[in-house]
């Protein structure tokens, strides 16, 4: 049944008197969050258990898709949202003299995971319950998500995000489902009474996993999947081995930190360890349930199970599943082997190659003995499978162990039936470079899917001026069904339509002025062009292009105060990995020109810098409903897809971009007088490596505007900088600008400055801004599960959810 307002009331009410003894006027906000989580998880823990009923029941085949990285970040709203009682709580709290946006700010964002990949796997699990697809998460519950930054004197500070200080009210510690992981020790094969051989283990160490479940709410449809978070504990059969305190924490340390360090050998271990210990209690899990719950025989796994590889990280799922097939199942290789490309499929994420994962051999071993052997194995029966069939050179470049290494993209994609990529540009750029060596051999298994991003989220729940504008406007079908935002379109000309956006941007603006001014004491005019670029700090990403820019304008402003230029405020939100050097120089110099620009009289508040420290899930819901510009200005080829370019489109923010990853599909989603597109394409960039004709220090000595900009760095123009400005010169000439951000600098500055004469025209722009709304749908996570249901995992549909939706 239904809560209306009243009941709400009356049952918060109760709750929180049954849970604290208190009266809601006594109570805390932490304590009236806690107990509207509560109220909120009782009104879908039957869904949860019927959906899992239904799913037996039915002998649904489901995916598990693993992920080293989640990034939910908040989840009340969202909860409230897909059960239909948003507009309840809110009203019954109003009532109650309390504000919901203030009241979830109380909840602490669940930062696992570091970026896209992470986020993107949170949007999948949204969309995953809302299609009612049979899907659900397995990961890591970290002890401390990523990094809390700040900024000390312009550096870069890294504090520990305590995300579970206070509680975590979604999660269910489920002890009775914990599993043993072994890892360590020595292992090796002897015969059995039966004359089998069997894996023998010594000295090794035994490791409780314990899962942590999450509902996963779908939108209005009475689905509520499983999100299964691993924590590790010390088994009592191991207690004896732990008697110091050392020791324990060694073992507790395990799932302690998202991805620790890994640039030494204590941290890699760390790090390899986590990989295995979620990849094999996940599996585990899957198996006890698959022969307790399904009750069909182990061969036929494959058509009740799909295990989705998220990236390399859990890559070992292929070997775990393999060990648990032969050693414990006892199925032949072959068979097990059918079995496990059948249910394995893996996404790549990145063509940068620090990223492709690889393990030296001593490591593995050492660590994971068996897996080791079993990959050993899977080694040996693919050179010798494909050596009949390609040349000797093509089946030892594409090996699972080579030079001493384990690669863990080789493993993946050699033991899954489907390796794809997240935009249109790399799909093809995996296939014709990076990965053409297995494109040859394995040609059928290469598929693009591009991402998407939760609708839900990213439009109705964080941006509610523009929400009531489309409801009204093009009524609340797009609500359900975000293609219906392609209403918007008969609409492009109506000066009315145009002005209400405009202004539901203002009010969204005014917000974010706001925060700046609280979380950084600069004050920013809404009349200025909110210029956005938020996501990791990468060389790659080229904030150092943005702000090239800006020391452009500031110059340009410093010689000639007259100069014709809109306002801007140029917002930046990102992280630097705490062992990324290079990340943290750009850091500092972004806050140091920061410093200087924004203090200076001549400049007169046109032109200023914001980096709002500690990005994460929940500063990106109050910087992207206020953005106008939207800079996605990687170099063309490198980044995979990108979200935030969808995220900002969906809410009207004007493109800035190179044709690089998903950027591509957006202009042919918005067509070019609708995007700003500059630089090199990706066959261009291939071109230069090809003939290696590049040469920054001949654009440096050509072109004087270039000259002058980076002089700043090493000038004194931009104090305080000595060491890191000098970094930056020399990372751009002396070592020749590796992203080619002077080749790209000319470009980049001509759009800027047709955005700078766009932004004048109110009515063109606003005319572009909802050209970009009414084109969002697209890239909905929705129908990226859709098509990964259909194509990869082959899952169906739960039936309800179909007539529900009529
Ligand atoms: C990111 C890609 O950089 C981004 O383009 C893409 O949109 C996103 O994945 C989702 O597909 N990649 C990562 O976050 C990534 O490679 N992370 C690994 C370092 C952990």
């Amino acid at each position: 049944m239904a809560l209306d307002k009243e009941m709400f009331k009356k049952e918060l009410r109760q709750r929180l008197r049954e849970n604290y003894a208190m009266e809601l006027e006594d109570a805390s906000e932490q304590e009236i969050f806690n107990t509207l989580g509560a109220l909120v998880k009782a009104r879908y823990s039957d869904a949860w258990g019927d959906t899992w009923k239904y799913y037996v029941n039915k002998k649904k085949k489901q995916v598990y898709y693993f992920s080293i990285e989640f990034l939910p970040g908040r989840m009340l709203k969202s909860n409230l949202l897909n059960l239909g009682m948003l507009d309840t709580a809110r009203e019954a709290l109003t009532d109650l003299g309390i504000d919901l946006d203030s009241l979830a700010e109380v909840e602490k964002d669940m930062a696992l995971g570091n970026g896209g990949l992470g986020r993107l796997a949170s949007c999948f699990m949204d969309s995953i319950a809302s299609c009612g697809l049979p899907g659900n998460g397995n990961g890591i519950r970290y002890d401390y998500g990523l990094f809390k930054q700040r900024f000390v004197d312009g550096y870069q500070v890294e504090l520990p995000d305590e995300w579970l200080q206070g509680g975590n009210i979604w999660e269910v510690r489920r002890e009775s489902k914990a599993v043993d992981v072994r890892v360590g020790g020595h292992v090796y094969l002897a015969e059995n009474s039966e004359g089998k051989l069997k894996p023998i283990y010594e000295n090794e160490r035994v490791l409780r996993a314990v899962p942590y479940d999450t509902g996963m709410v779908g939108f209005e449809n009475n689905v509520v999947n499983t999100l299964r978070l691993w924590s590790v504990e010390i088994p009592d059969s191991e207690e004896d081995k732990y008697q110091s305190i050392q020791g324990r924490r060694e073992l507790e340390d395990l799932t302690a930190v998202l991805y620790p360090d890994d640039s030494n050998e204590q941290g890699r271990l760390i790090r390899l360890t986590q990989e295995y210990f979620f990849v094999s209690a996940g599996i585990q899990s899957i198996i006890r349930r698959y022969k307790k719950r399904i009750g069909q025989p182990i061969s036929k796994l494959s058509e009740y199970v799909s295990i989705h590889i998220n990236d390399t990280h859990p890559a070992l799922c292929v070997p775990e599943m393999m060990r648990i097939l032969v050693d414990e199942e006892e199925l032949s290789w072959e068979q097990a082997w059918d079995i496990t490309v059948k249910v394995m499929s893996y996404t790549n994420h990145t063509i940068m190659a620090e990223a492709l994962e690889k393990w030296s051999i001593d490591l593995m071993r050492r660590t994971l003995p068996r897996m080791y052997q079993i990959m050993e194995e899977i080694d040996a029966r693919y050179v010798q499978t494909m050596r009949e069939l390609h040349p000797h050179d093509l089946v030892e470049r594409t090996r699972i162990i080579r030079n001493g290494q384990v690669h863990m993209a080789h493993l993946a994609i050699i033991g899954s039936h489907s390796t794809n990529g997240v935009a249109k540009l790399h799909s093809d750029l995996i296939k014709s470079v990076v990965l053409h060596d297995f494109y040859i051999i394995y040609p059928d298994r290469f598929n693009n899917k591009t991402n998407g991003v939760a609708q839900r989220r990213w439009s109705q729940i964080v941006n509610e001026p523009m929400s009531n504008v489309l409801d009204d406007v093009i009524g609340k079908t797009w609500r359900k069904d975000s293609g219906d935002l392609k209403l918007l379109m008969n609409y492009q000309s109506d000066q009315v339509v145009l002005e209400r956006l405009a202004e539901a941007k203002k009010v969204n603006k005014q917000k974010l002025a706001d925060y700046i001014l609280e979380a950084t004491d600069i004050n920013v005019s809404t009349d200025a062009i909110f210029d956005v670029q938020i996501k990791r700090l990468h060389a790659y990403k080229r904030q150092l292009l943005n702000l090239l820019h800006i020391i452009k304008l500031y110059q340009d402003l410093k010689e000639n105060p007259n100069v014709a230029m809109q306002k801007r405020v140029f917002i930046f939100g990102a992280k630097a990995a705490p062992s990324y050097h290079y990340a943290k120089v750009i850091i500092k110099c972004i806050n140091e020109a920061a410093r200087l620009i924004n203090n200076d009289s001549d400049i007169n508040d046109r032109i200023k810098i914001v980096f709002l420290p500690n990005y994460n899930v929940s500063l990106a819901e109050k910087i992207i409903p206020a953005a106008d510009v939207s800079e996605q200005i990687s170099l063309a080829s490198k980044e995979a897809s990108g979200t935030s370019n969808m995220k900002l489109m969906l809410n009207g923010a004007i493109t800035l971009a190179t044709l690089d990853g998903a950027n591509v599909e957006i202009r042919d989603a918005v067509g070019d007088d609708n995007i700003y597109i500059f630089g090199l394409t990706e066959k261009e960039v291939y071109e230069y490596y090809e003939n290696q004709e590049y040469t920054a220090q001949k654009i440096y000595d050509e072109n004087a505007v270039i000259r002058r900009v980076l002089n700043a760095f090493i000038d004194g123009t931009i104090p305080n900088i000595v060491y890191e400005g000098r970094e930056i010169f020399d990372s751009l000439i002396k070592y020749n600008d590796e992203y080619f951000l002077l080749r790209d600098f000319d470009s980049y500055v001509k759009a800027q400055e047709d955005i700078d004469k766009a932004y004048g025209d109110r009515t063109f722009w606003q005319k572009m801004s909802l050209i970009n709304i009414a084109n969002g749908g697209r890239f909905s996570s929705d129908e990226t599960v859709r098509r990964y249901a259909e194509d990869i995992w082959k899952i169906e549909p739960k039936d309800s959810f179909v007539t529900e939706k009529g």
